[in-house]
């Protein structure tokens, strides 16, 4: 790296941000079953402590996303919660209301034909708005499992009516400083239809709803040959791109760590953004979240893994020469306007990440700090012992 290399990238690491998901240390699976981790979380200080720990680590993960079911046990005060993040170092980021579990939920929430049920599914989110507004949390994080399995089981129009009406409900219940981000997934668990299938019908439900209705970009989220990246840009240029939720997949929505199928992809989202940033003059407002939980790998590392490559690979797209690459561009010079990319992808960032780590007393290598730092081995030897108490099998996470 040279000298303009190395202000740019501590610059880029200077406003580098990504949301760690409390569901990410809880025991977890497949349709196929569960392999239960002893040092899984069982409750959400669990999840928080972990969570704690990553940050503690990173330096660069300092908001939890939670899921209103799973992390605020029936009766459990939301300032309890609050607090206990604020304890292990970290805040409540974007909440996550739970359309898709409870048996009502069968047909559908917000594109359900049953009004009754469409009622339960708004008052749900607007409990899950009040909790935001409790704990300070700027993001509602919306994501919808509705649609059908087969031909004729659902009417679309009428489904994506009901869509527009709940959700111009909710942009009508949050705060002024609050905003709501709407995910797409074009399939799973539908397998027909999915009612908010893909970033278009995201964009126009948004825009119907009101103006903090954003779309929500999930990378694992898009058929095999999508153009991620493109998405991302017409939604800058469209002022309607809210946040991420960050994983890999081989498939479509496998929950692979960041990276780990195709790093060169998620390059190529956060090119296009900081060139848009370059290109306006604007910094746009996005949430970086990740979205997965894993129940292979170890899920502290997991999640190590996941914000680390997020941070590296958002350095990397820093180092593209944009002035450069418009000259290339305007004078179709193809191979070199690839090179600037490609160059940048492949600069080797560690003497900048270690740099910035060193500055803020950071391990300038996590992963093995937390190794050596012995808390994986606590919290299983914690946490069996604790499970064997309160009488749970394995896992146990979803609190
Ligand atoms: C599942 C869904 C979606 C959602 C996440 C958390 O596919 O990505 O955001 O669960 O609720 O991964
Ligand atoms: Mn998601
Ligand atoms: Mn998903």
């Amino acid at each position: 790296m040279d000298k303009k290399q190395m202000t740019a990238a501590l610059a880029a690491l200077d406003n580098f941000a990504i949301e760690i998901p409390s569901w990410g240390f809880a025991d977890t699976g497949t349709r196929f079953g569960k392999f239960l981790q002893a040092g899984a979380a069982i409750d959400t200080a669990d999840k928080l402590a972990d969570a704690g720990h990553v940050h503690s680590l990173t330096g660069c993960c300092p908001t939890v996303a939670v899921h209103v079911l799973w992390d605020f046990a029936p009766g459990q005060k939301t300032s309890e919660v609050a607090a206990q993040a604020k304890k292990f170092g970290v805040k409540i980021g974007s909440i996550n209301p739970n359309l898709f579990q409870d048996q009502h939920y069968k047909f559908g929430s917000f594109g359900n034909e049953d009004a009754a049920v469409r009622k339960a599914a708004l008052d749900h989110v607007r409990d899950s708005v009040k909790i935001g507004q409790a704990v300070g949390s700027r993001y509602l994080s919306l994501w919808f499992a509705d649609g059908s399995n087969y031909p004729g089981q659902g009417d679309i129009r009428e489904r994506k009516g009901h869509f527009e009406e709940c959700l111009k409900a909710t942009h009508k219940m949050l705060a002024k400083d609050q905003v709501m981000l709407v995910e797409y997934k074009p399939y799973e668990p539908a397998f027909y239809h999915t009612d908010i299938m893909d970033w278009g019908m995201a964009m126009l439900l948004s825009k119907k709803a009101g103006p903090r209705a954003k779309v929500l970009v999930d990378t694992g989220h898009h058929y095999l040959s999508q153009n991620i990246e493109q998405i991302v840009a017409v939604l800058l240029d469209e002022d309607m791109l809210g946040g991420f939720h960050f994983n890999d997949r081989r498939y479509s929505d496998d929950d692979l760590t960041l990276g780990s199928i195709d790093p060169y992809q998620i390059f190529r989202i956060f090119h296009e953004i900081h060139k848009f940033s370059h290109d306006t003059g604007k910094t746009p407002e996005i949430a970086y979240m990740i979205d997965q939980s894993h129940n292979i790998k170890p899920k502290i590392e997991a999640m190590l893994q996941t914000s680390l490559m997020a941070q590296e690979l958002f350095v990397k797209a820093a180092l593209v020469d944009v002035k450069a690459l418009r000259v290339c561009q305007a004078k179709h010079n193809v191979v070199d306007a690839e090179l600037l990319l490609k160059n940048a992808f492949f600069t080797d960032v560690t003497p900048a990440l270690h740099e910035w780590r060193r500055k803020r007393k950071l391990p300038t290598n996590p992963l093995e700090a937390h190794r050596k730092s012995g808390y994986a081995e606590l919290i299983a030897k914690e946490r069996t012992h604790r499970r064997k108490e309160l009488g749970l099998g394995g896992g146990g996470g979803f609190a």
